[in-house]
């Protein structure tokens, strides 16, 4: 009896449950370029060329490892456009009497995939993922019952469980967290290292004629495309990362340079994501660089919260609150997204420089995505949903399950204080003291009022003025509520007049 094991785009894992508990006889690994999966967000072309050549490499791995892969091409003749169309096909094609995969990664996908045992009328049996630490089942287990979800406790179990970073049932150093060390603004005298580039083989070279050709009007460019598309490149990444950037990650985590679009990040995220790399392995290989000297604990620490602590987290957000978590406004926004997201086009040099980097190399790091572009949509009043799009379509390591609560909750405080306990905004200063964007500015960041102060500046506080009586329910918004309600009103009134003229032009 032929089984049919669909393997998704993110699922780019040998020992994928449904792979181990398949017999690679009667198995037929199906691997399909869809149009529904390319477009259901105008991806930017380096993440669809990121995801069809991971692919493409993939199928030629598990062929080696001798498995029967059919791979459909997104130009193949006869391509449906969607997973349950190439399904039904291979079904016809290798005559199938059954189909077992692992559950996907997202809620769209999950709920299509629950229809296909009756629109297929086969046997449809599907996995639990187990490629996570903590599974949407545990993390609904801890969630339960809880005054407050905070990321802090909720990783201190990861702790446990893994061992990550102890001293018997002690966190290494004494500290749970050294966030408070990895503040440091970098400056362009360090020595930044530089990421390793994938040369594009003939694989990759034929993914981005095809994505050049037909995801052309994409926001993005193709040019300079250095992604890895193997396991073995993803390992050299990483590798790359703990000799070169490691020890020097949690220091400058928050910083941002001019030019400097990757300073000590690992970019490794969407290799995890897709399933090229291991996150416990590699938190294991993070750890192993702490316990032999090369690194300090707080760039190890830092490095391993960001995946046993927020990846989990997060993932455990969105399977318990999806549905209609992606519909939540708490602060009730409903601006539509500036149209210079779409082009970088704007006078203000932290958001150029963001949104710029964005549509060249599909990647931005959390501070930029969180202070800088993600800061403006709130203190704007972007609605919530839009911006989850944009986010969405136009990073490599974008999927929704990651996405979501990181734009909705971190960001947009759109669930209104579930995931963090206030929202990421800031004025000015913030962006200032971490990065040299405002120096070149022609803005000035020092300005509060008038054409040439800062937007952030009287954005900010127009935003605690349109929430001011939330805020002052929030202990840690309350003071700044209360510092708002103190200013005389010749002040609030100017706040408000440079707002609105700002807002206006924007829209
Ligand atoms: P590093 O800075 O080197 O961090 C190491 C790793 O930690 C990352 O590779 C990632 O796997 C993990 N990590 C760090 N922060 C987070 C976080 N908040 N949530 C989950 N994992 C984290 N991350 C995605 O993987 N996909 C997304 O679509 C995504 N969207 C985001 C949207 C917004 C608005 C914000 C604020 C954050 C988003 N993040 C997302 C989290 C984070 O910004 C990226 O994981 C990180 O920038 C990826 O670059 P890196 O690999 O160089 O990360
Ligand atoms: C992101 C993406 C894109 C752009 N294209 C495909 C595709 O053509 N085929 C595929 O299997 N996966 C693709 N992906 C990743 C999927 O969207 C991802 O695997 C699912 O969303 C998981 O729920
Ligand atoms: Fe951004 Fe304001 Fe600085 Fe300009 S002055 S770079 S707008 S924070």
């Amino acid at each position: 009896m032929t089984i049919i094991i669909p393997v998704l785009g993110d699922q780019l894992t040998p020992t994928l449950p449904a792979l181990m508990q398949a017999d690679p006889q009667n198995s037929v690994i199906l691997m399909m370029e869809v149009m529904e999966e390319a477009s259901y967000v105008p991806h930017h072309p380096k993440k669809i060329a990121f995801l069809f050549s991971a692919m493409r490499h993939f199928a030629v791995e598990l062929r080696d490892a001798g498995w029967r892969v059919d791979y459909i091409t997104l130009d193949e003749e006869g391509n449906s456009g969607s997973f349950i169309g190439e399904v039904a096909r291979a079904i016809k094609r290798h005559g199938a009497k059954a189909i077992a995969l692992t559950e996907p990664s997202e809620w769209r996908v999950m709920q299509d995939l629950k229809g296909w045992q009756a629109q297929l009328n086969l046997p449809v049996t599907i996995c639990p993922d187990d490629r996570f630490i903590c599974s949407a089942d545990a993390f609904a287990e801890w969630a339960e019952g809880r005054k407050s979800l905070r990321m802090e406790y909720f990783y201190r179990e990861m702790r446990k469980k893994t061992g990550l970073l102890m001293d018997g049932d002690k966190p290494e150093g004494n500290a749970w967290n050294y966030d408070s060390e990895n503040r440091k603004p970098a400056g362009h005298d360090l020595f930044m290292p530089t990421p390793p580039r994938f040369e594009p083989d003939a694989i990759t070279r034929d993914v981005l004629d095809l994505v050049g050709a037909r995801f052309a009007d994409n926001f993005g460019t193709l040019d300079n495309y250095w992604f890895g598309a193997t396991r073995a490149d993803a390992e050299q990444a990483l590798d790359h990362f703990i000799e070169y950037a490691l020890a020097a990650f949690g220091d400058y985590q928050d910083a941002m340079l001019r030019g400097e679009k990757f300073l000590y990040h690992s970019l490794l995220s969407l290799y995890m994501n897709v399933g090229l790399l291991a996150p416990l392995a590699v938190c294991r290989r993070v750890e192993a660089a702490y316990r032999c000297g090369k690194v300090p604990l707080n760039a190890a620490e830092g490095f391993i919260r960001q995946i046993i602590g927020w990846r989990e987290y997060v993932r455990g957000i969105y399977w318990r609150e999806m549905p209609d978590y992606v519909e939540r406004n708490a602060l009730d926004a409903t601006r539509d997204l500036p149209a210079f997201y779409w082009s970088g086009d704007t006078d203000m040099e932290c958001l150029r420089q963001t949104i710029g980097q964005t549509r060249d190399e599909a990647y931005a790091h959390h501070i930029q995505r969180l202070m800088v572009t993600g800061n403006f949509a709130l203190i704007a009043g972007v609605d919530p949903k839009q911006l989850h799009e944009w986010y969405l379509a136009v990073y490599a390591d974008a999927f929704e399950w990651v996405e979501l609560p990181n734009t909705l909750g971190m960001s947009q405080f759109g669930d209104g204080g579930l995931l963090a306990s206030k929202p990421y905004a800031s004025s000015g200063g913030y962006i200032n003291k971490m990065s040299d964007y405002c120096g070149v500015c022609r803005y000035k960041v020092a300005k509060k009022e008038g054409a040439n102060a800062c937007p952030f500046n009287y954005l900010y506080w127009d935003f605690i003025a349109r929430h001011e009586a939330r805020f002052a329910k929030n202990p840690r918004m309350a003071m700044m509520a209360r510092s708002y309600g103190k200013f005389e009103d010749a002040k609030k009134a100017q706040i408000k007049k440079d707002a609105d003229r700002f807002l206006e032009k924007l829209s």
